[in-house]
């Protein structure tokens, strides 16, 4: 639970960034259409919740700055009994005066006249540059004296990079569900026949622990399948010789978690399956060992590169020499991602990699990454191995930098060969 306290203090950081004589202009998400008339299920846009808490469609925040003050304004959906009757109950504008610490609580359908009021003598206004279209129409109508647009995402998103404590409470919330998620896969995969029978575990669990929803569409992407990198059709048969990997986590209270564990579909990983996972895993944990404060993630992607490399090198994968190896990049065939990204309120958190200026921003505490590295070999690779074709293998964890290193989140989810196995063989 976050306190409305903390949202308070979001939006005051937020007012203060503001320049004088301006105003703010955030909406909730668009509820988005699946089929004729059913929707997908509602999730709140991500900056907006940020700075709200609140979970309905038809919501705006207006923010407004002058010499007089700052003033906060929250648009709710109204009461309305037959609306109500299909889609449930809304929150009014009565509630939703008593619920948030802003200033004012309009009704949403009348947010033309309001911005008609309030946008029209001010120089700048901040809207979000990825709204669409027809709402940016609506915010320059309204804008007679602007003197230049901002970007009113860019500082929230800002804001996202170090989670508060409670934030991260929420993200060890969805971390524990996912972790039972994972450990009931690695039982039950090698009496199951098909992909989508493991994605269903993970909906099982995510849906009975109380999550709200996966964060990202599971992975359950087995054998060669897992060299397409984002395989999301779960719907190949289990070859029992083969590994498995699962990227799967679950969203709790609108906070991800992102956790890759690559498993065999059969009690037991074979000999060559063992040596490339080992190699994996080796790299990840030398990988998060190195997360602390002013660490930069350029720099972890480096080693990371590095220590792929040569580790392909000992294996026979790669061929040559290390240094004009890592000189010509030959690692990235096989390992063509990042070592990881920032995770909030959204999976790949929109928060930035780099300064105003352009710089990387170095790892402060707070900050929550994943570490994920990976090997991808194609089944038709021909100059890898006989043995090692057809395996790819991804291992991540959720890290939480801390004042003085890191805190693996997720260290509780089985990552060891001998951990694997024995929770296969239960
Ligand atoms: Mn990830």
């Amino acid at each position: 639970m976050i306190e409305e306290k903390e949202y308070l203090l979001r939006r005051k950081s937020f007012l203060k960034h503001l320049k004088n004589n301006s105003a703010a202009l955030l909406f909730a998400a668009v509820p988005k259409v699946r089929s004729h008339d059913t929707n997908y299920p509602y999730r709140q846009e991500s900056n907006f919740y940020y700075l709200s808490g609140f979970e309905e469609d038809s919501a705006a925040l207006l923010f407004v700055k002058s010499k007089e003050g700052s003033k906060s304004y929250l648009f709710v959906h109204k009461k309305d009994p037959d609306e109500e009757l299909w889609n449930g109950k809304r929150l009014g504008v009565k509630k939703a005066k008593k619920r948030f610490l802003v200033d004012e609580v309009f009704s949403y359908d009348t947010l033309n006249q309001e911005l008609k009021k309030l946008l029209g003598s001010k120089r700048h206004i901040y809207y979000d540059f990825k709204l669409d279209y027809s709402k940016v129409k609506l915010i320059k109508r309204y804008a007679k004296a602007v003197e230049s647009f901002h970007n009113g995402a860019a500082y929230i998103e800002k804001m996202r990079l170090r989670k508060s404590a409670a934030e991260i409470a929420e993200i060890r919330k969805a971390i524990k569900i996912t972790k039972k998620a994972h450990h009931r896969a690695m039982q039950r995969a090698k009496s199951l026949s098909f992909e989508y029978e493991l994605q269903a575990e993970f909906e099982y669990i995510f849906k009975k622990e109380g999550a709200q929803s996966d964060a990202y569409t599971t992975i359950v992407a087995s054998g060669n399948n897992a060299n397409t990198l984002h395989y999301i059709s779960n719907r190949a048969k289990l070859d029992k010789e083969t590994l498995i990997l699962i990227d799967a986590g679950c969203e709790y209270n609108c906070y991800a978690s992102d956790i890759t564990r690559t498993i065999p579909a059969s009690k037991r990983f074979s000999d060559a399956q063992r040596e490339l996972y080992s190699l994996v895993l080796s790299v990840e944990k030398e990988i998060i060992s190195m997360v602390r404060p002013a660490v930069l993630r350029s720099a972890l992607q480096k080693r990371a590169e590095e220590l792929l490399c040569e580790g392909m090198l000992a294996l026979g994968i790669l061929k040559g020499e290390l240094d004009s190896l890592l000189e010509s990049k030959a690692h990235k065939k096989y390992f063509p991602h990042g070592i990881g990204h920032w995770m909030g309120l959204d999976v790949h958190d929109q928060a930035p990699y780099k300064d105003e200026k352009g710089r990387e921003i170095p790892l402060q505490a707070g900050m929550v990454l994943t570490v994920e590295p990976g090997i991808y070999i194609d089944k038709n690779d021909k100059s890898v191995p006989k043995k090692y074709r057809g395996i790819a293998i991804r291992i991540e964890d959720d890290i939480l930098v801390t004042q003085d290193g890191y805190e693996n989140l997720s260290k509780g989810i089985k990552k060891e060969i001998r951990d694997i196995e024995s929770l296969a063989s239960l």
